[in-house]
């Protein structure tokens, strides 16, 4: 039997120069083909060395960097299951992480070794290596001393190549599983619904530590044994800057906007472009329209989830229609179901659930909630409330989770308050997400104090800053009387937002 491996699915199709690019720095640093192909065989050789097998876990979080690509594809590689994380995270965040997932081997920032030695210490980890933004610290050192080898090891279907984790309705971290199987099969869709040739060039703004920037935009371009312009981060000049030269751009809503806010940015400097990608939070009609207008470009918007890759797509050459996120790619059945999970009648609302071979394997050591999850024919729930049109055409609609999605990255409202209700002085809290003109949602918490002791919105946001990511940090705070409820006692969000909606306009 042949292995599953996913990068023998890559390394099929490196290009027959060894000294063909595939990541193209900025910083004027550039990786060939050949060089990804001997150093991802050191890597395997350093994780045989430090006696980490197939199925062992390495946690990673480091800066974007070429460096940080060839850990990913080495950890495929050698079979060993790879768990980024955002590099935003404190180490209040890192130590859940760690015990969570018990890896052999934590990579992190050299400038965060000292406070992350001890969370990794106190959550028993074996191995602690440094990778920083150009390259240094001790992983590349080690892997350069490690023989070259051309092994990739063997594989099945259902093995584990990466676990992302994904906040939960609980505000506990869920480390959803994914297969080598799940992201082959969900590379090869996209490869040929969004039509990819060989002579692309991607450019790549995106992090690298989620499915967008790590799964969808890397294994197609790994497909097409492109040539990646690789940027540490998104930012507008340099983006302007690199477009004449690209031919494809993948990005979540705020890239547009920000790209639209920029009067340098028009039709001429998109003139080599091929395809404008848009998802992980919905794209305004009016960006998509204004979008078109300035440039000639209909913008594509597809769909996804960390548990599935992505699930739909507007057609490449068929109708891009704003608002709507196509039709479920080849080899994905999609239902609009109730409650229940009883398929309705198209045209109605209701929860959109799938079912396919890019479908997750559940979440890491969590067989209750995985689960919760399913229902009993196997069908995964997405928690998003979607309209299925006659033809199958699929229209995002609303979400049935309590999920705050800003710029691009996923906010969980009860992770947030929980971390606002331990506070002296807090009685309560609702955290809820409004409309923002750059991140499309805006984090807000409304806040019940319980006069024991002196509490105030400064109090909250400097308590919060040690705690939580920046992106989950609320924007804005505001101490009221009482919450809303209705008659179960449940508390209203959707008053809320409708009371809060132009506080960032
Ligand atoms: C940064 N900040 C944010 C965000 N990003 N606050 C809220 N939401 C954010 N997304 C904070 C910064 O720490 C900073 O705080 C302040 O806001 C302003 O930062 P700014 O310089 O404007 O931000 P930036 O560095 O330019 O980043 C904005 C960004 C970035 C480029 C939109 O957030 C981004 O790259 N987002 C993409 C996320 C992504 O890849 N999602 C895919 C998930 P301070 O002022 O205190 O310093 S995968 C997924 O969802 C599924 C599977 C799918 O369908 O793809
Ligand atoms: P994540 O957990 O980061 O994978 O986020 C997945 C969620 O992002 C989905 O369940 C949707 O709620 C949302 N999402 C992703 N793409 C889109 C899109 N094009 N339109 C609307 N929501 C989206």
């Amino acid at each position: 039997m042949s292995s599953a491996n996913l990068f023998s699915l890559f390394s099929d199709n490196f290009p027959a120069q060894a000294d063909a690019v595939f990541l193209d720095g900025i910083d004027g640093r550039q990786l060939r083909y050949g060089e990804l192909n001997q150093r991802t065989g050191q890597m395997l050789s350093l994780m045989k060395k430090l006696s980490i097998k197939k199925g062992d876990r390495v946690v990673v979080q480091v800066e974007k960097s070429i460096e940080a690509v060839l850990l990913y594809l080495g950890c495929l590689r050698a079979g060993v299951i790879y768990i980024p994380l955002n590099t935003a995270y404190t180490s209040n965040e890192v130590n859940f992480f760690l015990g969570d997932a018990s890896p052999q081997l934590f990579v992190c920032m050299p400038n965060r070794l000292d406070e992350l030695k001890s969370v990794a210490q106190r959550q028993g980890v074996p191995e602690l290596l440094t990778l920083g933004a150009a390259g240094d610290g001790e992983l590349m050192a080690a892997v350069s001393s490690m023989p070259e080898c051309e092994d990739i090891a063997n594989i099945a279907t259902d093995d584990l190549a990466a676990i992302l984790y994904t906040s939960g309705t609980t505000g506990r971290s869920k480390g959803a599983m994914l297969s080598h199987g799940n992201l082959a099969a969900n590379a090869r869709v996209l490869f040929a619904y969004w039509h990819w040739q060989n002579n692309d060039v991607l450019l790549h703004a995106l992090p690298i530590y989620h499915v967008h920037g790590l799964f969808v935009a890397l294994h197609c371009a790994l497909l097409g044994a492109s040539r990646v312009i690789f940027m540490p981060r998104f930012e507008v000049s340099t983006v302007l800057q690199k477009l004449p030269e690209s031919t494809v751009m993948m990005g979540v809503p705020t890239f547009y906007t920000r790209l639209l806010d920029d009067a340098g940015f028009n039709r001429s400097i998109c003139s080599n472009m091929r395809l404008f990608i848009s998802g992980s939070a919905p794209l305004l009609a009016e960006t998509h329209r204004d979008f078109e207008a300035r440039t000639g470009h209909r913008i594509l918007e597809r769909y996804g989830m960390t548990e599935t890759g992505m699930i739909t797509s507007n057609p490449y050459d068929g109708e891009r229609i704003a608002g709507t996120v196509g039709y479920p790619l080849p080899g994905i059945s999609a239902r609009v179901a109730d409650n229940d999970g009883r398929e309705l009648p198209r045209g109605e609302s209701g929860v959109l659930e799938i079912a396919g071979p890019n479908v997750f394997q559940g979440y890491w050591q969590m067989p209750d909630k995985t689960a919760e999850e399913f229902r009993a024919d196997g069908w995964f729930i997405t928690g998003d409330i979607a309209v299925m049109d006659d033809d199958g055409r699929v229209t995002i609609v609303g979400r049935a989770k309590d999920l705050i999605i800003s710029g691009g990255f996923n906010v969980y409202p009860k992770e947030v308050e929980s971390e606002i209700d331990a506070l002296p002085g807090v009685k309560e809290s609702a955290v809820i997400g409004v409309p923002h003109p750059d991140f499309g949602e805006g984090v807000t918490a409304i806040v019940v104090a319980d006069d024991s002791t002196e509490i105030n919105e400064q109090i909250i946001f400097d308590a919060l800053r040690d705690r939580l990511a920046r992106f989950k940090q609320p924007k804005q705070i505001f101490i009221v009387d009482e919450l809303p409820r209705n008659t179960m006692g449940k508390v209203q969000k959707n008053i809320l937002r409708k009371s809060y909606r132009d506080i960032f306009k």
